[in-house]
């Protein structure tokens, strides 16, 4: 079926022209006869004129790529001249003020490769609503702020479809002539249709129950692919803890007597809250220690979670439009950070939230597509699921924790629970509500919702010895952005705290203000220039800025290499002390690409090597901190820190020289490392453990990276003798990037052992996609010619396409351009199949203008290929255009 593309230039929908809905609906009942070529979908809904509003008009409702059979008012067929439908909606004229609406259509859900709306994942019938699926299913008002009760009857082959499923409890059930049967449910909260659900297939059910602490039993119910079920105990496990936690955390409770999550294949994102039903995406969901990673398990950890904190954070206080996704997104990826950091390691946590937002968000607020956690326009919304939206939002959320502290944050979001349950809100009734409870300003705060950019703050030191203080002098910019030049100063928490020479923590007060016990200080910035002196400081202190990151900002301090070690050493914020470590090593590696690009030999002077041995020595007992402060920033980051025009071969011979020398310059102590971490007894997920395999790979994947034969022979062994993922890929991984003698066989081989398992054959598509030497482009191509692979499947497009993009910017930024061409073939062939994930593949073009000259040229010329075809979607449309500027 086609698609509606752009056959005209799509318009942008703008947050300033919103007008609240001319009628809504109270109940919704569905009847969906599943059927193998297509299936008819009657929908009765009970409208009423919205009272808000003088004069209701005409009814508009959503509706594409469906067949409308039937549209009838209080039982009578309505008139063909009383309605407009066009390829986007059906317009009804003359409606009466209350009426019961009923609408028939046929749609054909194994066809739908856009993976929106009603679609088949290997032999499955499933949904994605949000953000516009529904619209695919009947033709309805398709936005949050329409909320009803919805009822659904599924009616469908009983041996192909035993498990038919929707949001909320079964009611009734039977069986039909022809060897169908029916499945009624009915949903008691009232919802908007992007959290509508059904699921209709032949699936293994694992179950478990949870009781709140109020005593009230919720059933949990996790279906799987026939065959998956040794892999839902983690997903079970963290599903239950999710609960407990919300209501301690939160004061949130379970309000369903079912919840119910099931496992897809193919799958556009990670995983979907819908009410009482959520699906997932199986790479989200299944794990066994033989499959998965600990990197997986905590992943699958904090999107179970993530989806659970929906259940209030966007479905019981909903989204008034689409401009407001933040209000949802933010705040629950702020909740699943801290509840991540609550099971794991809370310094750890963040390490991670803040590598994330570097790699991904940074880069695109300081690109064409920037926009701000609050947009105020969009082409298509599905294009908005953004670093920004999600991760910029979290830390917009975390900013007024920080300034509220966690008592009055708390009184804040149990005020937002209680003042809006049941609504669809705005980002403005979270602020006010915060601000109600706490009697605290945040009107100047709110600019963190609208204006795009990340500021950079300029931090210089002052140490007056006769009076004994220290000021630090403030100053903000915040960059221009796609349609936002003037930027007014904002409002930024800045956590700070003092070292004296011995490296203790002294406690900061500001001039005037009494003593305190605390040795961490949070600044309010409000200026432009702003400059705060702390008094009773008896000696020059080493300022340690920005603790735990208090703030999604660039901030600059002109430390001496000495002062970041001794701040890797010991400062009492485990956040600070990694931040210095990877200054250290940025720096390094800067140095190492003048080199490089000058011809001169590559160097690593000492003060690197001493920090990172004292660390690998112990100087720490925390496994996980070590690690990830020997853990090279990537790729794709450096590029981000670099002035133009970034130099892709630079950075990856720089950085592949610092840790060759580092490696050779602490072999012992690496050596030492992986052998005192090596694992005793059962695989285990907990932080310990964890915390050990990481610490213990990580000096493997550096005694690789040497060229040390007893390490190069360990990676062997340990990768024939892994009886977990981590420990195998542990192996794997630093024998495909160092390209070590063996590694064609061991990739031979791990293919044919794990071939059945597709969340390992995305691994095993990964790692080759995204090294320097088997992700050539010849490589590329063969991957995808490879049976495993499949461009329908969204894991398996990620796995190669999405992972030689992101992950080897080496190989796809090669100077002929070659890459550049095959990859805007495949973004155009992709748009033919799923425009949301062709929109994704795009983007690896979108910050063209950071390359040289001849590098732009190559990347625009594919971008205005891209752009010529005349059927694009309007995803891709989207993002080609906002590229090229
Ligand atoms: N709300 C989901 C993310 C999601 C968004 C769009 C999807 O399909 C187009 C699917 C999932 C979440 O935040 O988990
Ligand atoms: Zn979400």
């Amino acid at each position: 079926m086609a698609d509606v593309r752009n056959t005209q230039q799509p318009q942008p929908v703008r947050l300033a022209e919103y007008t609240p809905p001319a009628y809504v609906v109270d109940t919704v009942d569905l009847h969906f006869e599943l059927g193998e070529e297509w299936t008819s979908v009657h929908a009765r809904l009970a409208v009423r004129a919205n009272p808000d509003r003088a004069e209701p008009g005409a009814l508009f409702l959503n509706g594409r790529e469906m067949e409308l059979l039937e549209v009838a008012v209080d039982g009578r067929p309505w008139p063909e001249t009383d309605y407009e439908l066009n390829e986007e909606s059906l317009t009804l004229h003359g409606v009466p003020e209350h009426f019961t609406l009923e609408i028939t259509t046929s749609i054909r859900p194994q066809e739908n490769t856009a993976l929106e709306g009603l679609y088949k994942s290997s032999g499955t019938f499933c949904t994605q609503c949000e953000p516009e699926g529904f619209r695919r299913i009947t033709y309805f008002p398709d936005r949050s702020d329409v909320m009803a009760r919805y009822t659904t009857t599924i009616v469908a082959d009983a041996e192909r479809y035993p498990v038919l499923l929707s949001n909320g409890n079964r009611i009734g059930a039977g069986t039909l002539p022809g060897g169908r049967h029916w499945v009624q449910w009915e949903d008691p909260h009232p919802k908007p249709s992007y959290l509508f659900a059904l699921v209709a297939g032949d699936l293994a059910r694992v179950s478990d129950a949870f009781t709140t602490l109020s005593g009230r039993e919720v059933a949990l119910h996790i279906y799987v692919e026939h065959g998956n079920e040794d892999k839902v105990d983690h997903a079970m496990r963290s599903l239950k803890a999710a609960m407990a936690w919300d209501e301690t955390a939160y004061g949130r409770e379970c309000d369903l007597d079912v919840y119910q999550v099931v496992a897809v294949e193919d799958f556009n994102m990670g995983a979907m809250e819908n009410k009482g039903l959520n699906i997932f995406n199986t790479s989200a969901i299944l794990a066994k220690p033989e499959t998965a990673t600990d990197a997986d398990f905590q992943r699958i950890e904090a999107i179970i979670g993530h989806e659970y904190f929906h259940n209030w954070s966007g479905n019981r206080v909903t989204l008034r439009d689409w401009f407001q996704l933040s209000l949802k997104e933010g705040f629950t990826v702020f909740r699943e950070q801290q509840f991540a950091g609550d099971r794991y390691s809370a310094p750890v946590q963040r390490i991670e939230d803040v590598r994330r937002l570097r790699t991904a968000q940074f880069p695109e607020d300081d690109g064409p597509t920037a926009h701000p956690v609050r947009p105020d326009s969009y082409i298509e919304i599905s294009n908005f699921y953004t670093p920004t939206v999600y991760e910029k939002g979290a830390e917009v959320i975390r900013m007024m924790y920080n300034l509220l502290g966690a008592e009055d944050f708390r009184r804040g979001t149990d005020l937002y629970f209680q003042r809006h349950d049941g609504q669809a809100v705005t980002t403005e009734e979270f602020a006010r509500a915060l601000e109600d409870a706490s009697e605290r300003d945040l009107s100047q705060f709110r600019l963190w919702y609208t204006q795009a950019g990340t500021p950079r703050i300029h931090v210089d030191g002052d140490y007056d010895p006769e009076a004994g203080t220290y000021t630090l002098h403030m100053r903000q910019e915040i960059p221009e952005t796609p349609g936002q030049r003037q930027k007014e100063p904002m409002h930024i928490p800045i956590a700070v705290g003092l070292l004296d020479g011995d490296g203790n923590g002294l406690a900061p007060r500001l001039t005037g203000e009494g003593e305190r016990a605390e040795t961490t200080r949070m600044l309010e910035l409000r200026e432009a220039e702003q400059s705060f002196t702390f008094s009773g400081i008896p000696e020059e202190p080493v300022p340690s800025l920005l603790r735990s990151f208090s703030a999604p900002v660039r901030l600059e301090f002109g430390y001496r290499d000495e002062d970041l070690a001794f701040l890797l050493a010991n400062d009492e914020d485990l956040f600070n002390r990694w931040e210095a470590g990877q200054e250290l090593a940025r720096r390094a590696l800067f140095r190492a690409m003048t080199a490089y690009r000058s011809g001169a030999e590559i160097e690593l002077e000492g003060t690197l090597v001493d920090a990172f041995g004292a660390l690998l020595r112990g100087g720490t007992g925390d496994k996980a901190l070590v690690a990830e402060a020997l853990t090279q920033p990537d790729e794709s980051y450096l590029a981000d820190l670099m002035d133009w025009p970034v130099d892709p071969e630079a950075i990856h011979h720089a950085r592949r020289s610092i840790r060759v020398r580092l490696a050779q310059a602490l072999r012992d102590d690496f050596l030492y490392n992986y052998r005192a971490h090596q694992a005793d007894g059962e695989y285990s997920a907990d932080p310990e453990a964890i915390a050990r395999r990481r610490l213990k790979n990580l000096s493997l994947a550096y005694l690789v990276a040497g060229g040390d034969e007893a390490g190069i022979e360990a990676a062997r062994e340990q990768f024939r003798q892994a009886t977990n993922m981590t420990d195998r890929l542990g192996a794997l991984r630093p024998m495909v990037a160092e390209d070590v003698a063996g590694t064609g066989g061991a990739l031979e081989s791990f293919y044919e052992q794990w071939k059945d398992e597709a969340e390992v054959v995305d691994k095993w598509f990964a790692i080759q996609a995204s090294s320097p030497v088997y992700g050539t482009l010849d490589r590329i191509k063969a991957l995808l010619d490879h049976p495993a692979f499949n461009h329908k499947n969204p894991n398996k497009v990620r796995a190669v396409l999405g992972a030689f993009a992101r992950g080897n910017p080496y190989r796809f930024h090669a100077a002929d351009g070659t890459a550049y061409a095959f990859f805007a073939d495949q973004v155009l062939h992709m748009d033919g199949i799923n425009p949301q994930m062709a929109a994704a593949l795009a983007r690896g073009f979108s910050r063209f203008r950071r390359y040289d000259e001849e590098r732009q040229r190559l990347m625009r010329e594919q971008l205005e290929r891209i752009r010529r075809e005349p059927q694009l979607s309007r995803d891709t449309f989207e993002i080609v255009t906002k590229s090229l500027g």
